[in-house]
């Protein structure tokens, strides 16, 4: 592996992406601002600029809500994007911030994380003026999570859209989506051979071929969510009273577990009270964790918040309650039986995002199969802070070596580590320099 080839290519990506003060995810196909992207992005900046690094932060939360929301997207003036601000029409919220396009769903809340990353890099008193300016804002962003999204106050909060999880066709989303009939006379459509037709009006297979990501059926569903949403005015009282589907989604709840540490972490040491819903979440810690844990399969699994029940579909979040937090040694080790094994998460290239043995497993396609590297990133943080120094240190040399022999792109391929999505992708850069750079 070549570090300096590879921080030689990141800053290229980064600088190529930077559009002043925020980072476009890929040209042409992401032109926009993404939250979860922004929040990789600054963690890799902040070795390269840390005032820009700053700025990325910064940027994301112009599109805050009045309740507290982080939108999932902010949209910049360029066209062509699949599902731009004419999908969402977010002013038909009261919440969503005037004078800024925005997306009416939130993602991964990855932003504590990011700003603490950028803390660390920053001497003792700028660190604590700039948790000061970001703490409110991502405060109230947790405080929303809680209050909106976990009505019954279980703990866990549940996600509206199978975009909100970032992992946007994860398989047990898709095997949500599945359980329901839709409307929309598919196999009439399938019989009459005008799936081909319908595929033409397509906008998100311009750049990466059809295969490689959710099949027209599946993205028409994912519309239709969004649809639902908006008439519902994105209003969260409304949504948990009449959508179907609900996810207690895994790794959206790890996440948020994690950064709940990193809020309080903030919180003290700016002599800062946590909010209320916050403060209890954080007093629980990762105890909640025990409700997605499946004893017979001895894997995590995310909820069907309907009808309560794991839903018994694996993925990659399966390793994502290490990053939460410290888990139970033998939790550590059946984590790992199921990662090395073959069979399952031990592939050629690891990790793949869906087990090589599922039936969604596909190895070019998006969330079912593919290697991403923000979530290798996140695993191997976890396998640190649970003392597995040795699997950490061999992921992340073969997550290096994935992208050093390659280009820097949004996925690889699982079984022969080809690169696959759009190429020149903002996170991979930023978190393969990140990787090189880490103590
Ligand atoms: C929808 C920008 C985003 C990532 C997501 C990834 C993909 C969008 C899309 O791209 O999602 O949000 O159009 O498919 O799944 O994780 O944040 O890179």
């Amino acid at each position: 592996m070549n570090q300096q080839n590879i921080e030689k290519q990141a800053r290229d990506v980064l600088s190529q992406n930077d559009l002043g003060s925020w980072t476009q995810p890929a040209s042409g196909h992401y032109p926009h601002q993404w939250l979860w992207d922004s929040c990789f992005v600054a963690i890799g900046l902040r070795h390269i600029d840390i005032e820009r690094a700053k700025e990325e932060i910064r940027s994301l939360l112009r599109g805050q809500w009045q309740n507290g929301m982080l939108p999932h997207i902010l949209f910049s003036e360029a066209e062509g994007y699949h599902a731009g601000p004419w999908l969402w029409r977010a002013h038909v919220s009261k919440n969503a911030p005037a004078g800024l396009q925005t997306s009416g769903i939130t993602q991964p809340p990855v932003i504590a994380e990011a700003a603490v990353r950028i803390g660390e890099k920053l001497p003792a008193k700028e660190r604590v003026e700039w948790y000061k300016e970001v703490y409110p804002a991502i405060a109230a962003y947790h405080e929303w999570l809680y209050r909106n999204r976990d009505p019954h106050r279980t703990g866990l909060v549940a996600v509206v859209h199978p975009w909100e999880t970032g992992l946007d066709n994860t398989p047990p989303w898709m095997e949500l989506l599945h359980r329901y009939k839709t409307i929309f006379p598919w196999t009439f459509v399938d019989k009459a051979g005008m799936t081909k037709f319908i595929d033409a009006f397509r906008k998100d297979t311009k750049h990466v071929p059809a295969d490689q990501r959710m099949s027209t059926r599946d993205l028409y569903s994912v519309y239709r969510i969004v649809k639902q949403l908006r008439r519902n005015k994105y209003d969260d009282a409304r949504i948990f009273k009449k959508q179907r589907i609900l996810l207690q989604d895994l790794a959206f709840n790890c996440i948020l577990i994690r950064a709940n540490d990193h809020l309080k972490d903030m919180a003290s040491l700016c002599n800062l009270a946590l909010p209320e819903f916050t403060a209890r979440a954080c007093d629980r810690g990762i105890s909640i964790l025990e409700k997605f844990w499946d004893e017979d399969s001895k894997e995590y699994l995310s909820i069907d918040y309907r009808t309560k029940e794991l839903i018994h579909v694996d993925s990659i979040a399966t390793f994502l309650p290490l990053y939460a937090g410290k888990l139970p040694p033998d939790r550590v080790e059946e984590l790992l039986q199921h990662l090395q094994n073959p069979l399952k998460f031990g592939s050629e290239y690891t990790v793949p995002t869906a087990p090589v043995n599922s039936k969604y497993f596909k190895p070019h396609c998006y969330w079912q199969g593919p290697v991403w590297i923000n979530m290798n990133w996140l695993i191997i943080d976890g396998l640190r802070r649970n003392n597995r120094t040795k699997e950490a240190d061999e992921l992340k040399a073969s997550t290096l070596n994935l992208v050093s022999g390659n280009t820097m792109n949004e996925y690889y391929s699982p079984i022969d580590g080809s690169p696959a999505g759009v190429s020149d992708f903002s996170w991979t850069a930023a978190l393969a320099l990140d990787l090189v750079r880490e103590k």
